[in-house]
């Protein structure tokens, strides 16, 4: 710890006085980067002009959260050129993927990495590594299974606290009793673990007329959610609601109970979880019956933070966003200053 902050207060005074960012490193492996810094910059790497130099390990493209939040990213710093750079990975849903992406970006000297990390195990190794290289890892909005002292920061949404708000709604929405379904998150993946884990408590402590007859994986995407809804339908045709992890699952099983001949909203409510616009439209539809927030637009949040952390300053282990929650009664007066 002690190690870190003396090579921070090396790198802030390199900065200020040759303009040469760097990740936190050694004195030795700092005077390195300053030798090699034009030949860096002609490669277009890391070290440029006192630039904020991130990495983002992004997971993937499963859904309209997803995507919102990377467009949050590569907006803010196509909007900043002059103070950060960034560098993009897309995963394609592996892990394997995120861990090389995190490996080349420490390899090229980035000043932070973020991650959103597809699941919570299995970091430990790579996240050593960065730090080890002097470089904070920002765990951006999924958390990982790790020592506190691997990772500088989560930057997302209290999960536990979305599902049990779902769950207060759901109940709300089917008058306290019935038989329910429950359409997960990718296995593993901590947005889906504490959704479900907040949801299903809340109805266990709280209401005993409401059952969850089955509970499968998604994945987080529209065509998992509906295949998942299909098989559900057919299995547990007397059931009077779902709720979704994401609300790209809920919008496929929405596309399922209507081909099933029953009327989404109606005689199979939903509760789901982001507040895409896809949501706000099948709720001003009335096919839709409520959504909790969980806020992509990190962006801004992410930069400032990583800004932060170059400088040595403190940051908060958690920063969490603010979410709402929307139903079908407010969507209408709501949906066009909808974001994302
Ligand atoms: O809710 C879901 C996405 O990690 C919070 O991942 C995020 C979740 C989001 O695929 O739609």
């Amino acid at each position: 710890m002690k190690k870190k902050l003396l090579s921070v207060v090396i790198c802030a005074a390199m900065v200020s006085t040759l303009l040469v960012g760097c990740g936190g490193k050694t004195e030795q492996a700092a005077s390195n980067d300053q030798a090699t810094e034009e030949a860096k910059a002609d490669e277009g790497g890391a070290d440029k002009g006192g630039k904020l130099v991130v990495g983002f390990a992004q997971i993937g493209q499963e859904s309209g959260w997803r995507d919102a939040e990377t467009a949050s990213i590569q907006q803010y710093a196509a909007e900043h050129p002059d103070e950060v750079e960034l560098k993009f990975a897309d995963a394609q849903q592996k892990q394997e993927n995120q861990i090389k992406a995190i490996k080349s970006f420490i390899e090229q000297g980035v000043d932070v990495i973020g991650v959103a990390p597809v699941v919570e195990t299995g970091w430990d190794q790579v996240f050593a590594e960065a730090k080890d290289a002097g470089i904070p890892i920002v765990l951006v909005d999924r958390t990982a299974d790790v020592d506190e002292d691997l990772y500088a920061t989560f930057i997302g949404s209290d999960f536990i606290e979305e599902g049990k708000v779902a769950a207060q709604q759901m109940a709300e929405l089917i008058g306290g009793k019935g038989k329910i379904v429950e359409i997960e998150g990718t296995v593993g993946a901590s947005a889906a673990t504490d959704r479900k884990t907040g949801f299903d408590e809340e109805i266990a402590a709280n209401y005993p007329d409401i059952e969850i007859v089955a509970s499968q994986t998604g994945d987080f995407t529209r065509a998992q959610g509906k295949e998942v809804m299909e098989s559900f339908l057919k299995s547990n045709p007397d059931i009077v609601g779902v709720y979704c992890h994401n609300d790209d699952m809920a919008l496929g099983a929405i596309e399922a109970i209507k081909e099933a001949g029953k009327k989404p909203g109606e005689d199979i409510v939903t509760v789901s979880v982001d507040g895409i616009k896809g949501i706000f439209e099948a709720m001003v539809a009335g096919e839709a019956n409520c959504t909790v927030e969980c806020n992509p637009l990190l962006g801004p949040l992410f930069f400032e933070t990583a800004q932060k952390l170059k400088n040595g300053e403190e940051v908060e282990k958690w920063v969490k966003s603010v979410d709402g929650v929307f139903t079908s009664e407010t969507a209408a007066d709501v949906i066009d200053e909808r974001a994302y």
